[in-house]
């Protein structure tokens, strides 16, 4: 019988190229919210997410005359058009569009990735449909989480933990890294309420001080929907 593949998880874009290891899929998770916003945006009807790492190359795409959204720090950039609040693309109002998306790391953690073969998005918001497209595929997978500046952070751990609690349970993966290990048990620890396990997370808090609460509730919500952002030369769609 061949080999299981396997399921890891990376806790930090700057940690990437320690875990890559050519696996052919790469899925990055930004809880709090830049990917989570990614999936409200395609469920309302985005066409494609252009995500740029610098506000420099950002500016670029809006004297191109592209919508393009930018954030640092959980606050928009003077001078864009939007955020990257989930709670702000349940609109219309980029229905059919193309836009550009600059964020403190989640659009960062996506550029980093994007040598390998298949570059999806994920959060709470999309995990059945995530697990099920990886236990589907049966490859090789490294879970990136984008993390704060290169830091560990909880939200994205948990989550990459959920899926690897579901692969390896499915008996569709193996998972034998220390950090997938960590992030498996993490996610067992804080399933029946991970609001309430999140509590004392940074960027929770960070993000409680700007009055987002809204999007964090939404944003630690499983399964509101079965989109998945896949990257393709550069954009997502
Ligand atoms: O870092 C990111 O990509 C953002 O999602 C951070 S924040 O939630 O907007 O603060």
């Amino acid at each position: 019988m061949a080999d299981k593949p396997s399921v890891e998880v990376c806790f930090s874009p700057d940690r990437f190229d320690l875990y890559y290891q050519g696996q052919p899929i790469v899925v990055v998770i930004d809880v709090l919210r830049a990917t989570t916003a990614m999936c409200v945006a395609f469920e309302y009807g985005v066409e494609k997410i252009i995500p740029v790492s610098s506000l420099e190359e950002a500016i670029e795409y809006q004297r191109m005359g592209f919508l393009v959204g930018a954030e640092r720090n959980g606050k928009i950039v003077d001078g864009f058009d939007f955020g990257n609040s989930p709670t702000g693309f349940m609109t219309d109002k980029f229905n059919g569009k193309t836009i550009v998306l600059t964020t403190t790391n989640g659009t960062r953690a996506i550029n980093t990735a994007n040598k390998a073969e298949t570059v999806i998005a994920a959060g709470f918001v999309n995990l059945d449909a995530v697990n099920q497209y990886l236990k589907e595929q049966q490859r090789d997978t490294l879970i990136l989480c984008s993390g704060w500046k290169d830091r560990f952070n909880l939200e994205d751990t948990i989550c990459g933990g959920a899926i690897v609690d579901y692969l390896v349970a499915e008996g569709s993966h193996i998972s034998d890294h220390d950090s997938s290990v960590a992030a498996k048990y993490l996610y067992q620890s804080a399933k029946t309420n991970y609001f309430g396990f999140l509590k004392s997370s940074s960027h929770r808090r960070r993000l409680k001080k700007l009055n987002l609460q809204e999007d964090i509730k939404y944003s630690l919500t499983p399964n509101k929907t079965s989109v998945i952002p896949f990257l393709k030369e550069g954009e997502l769609i």
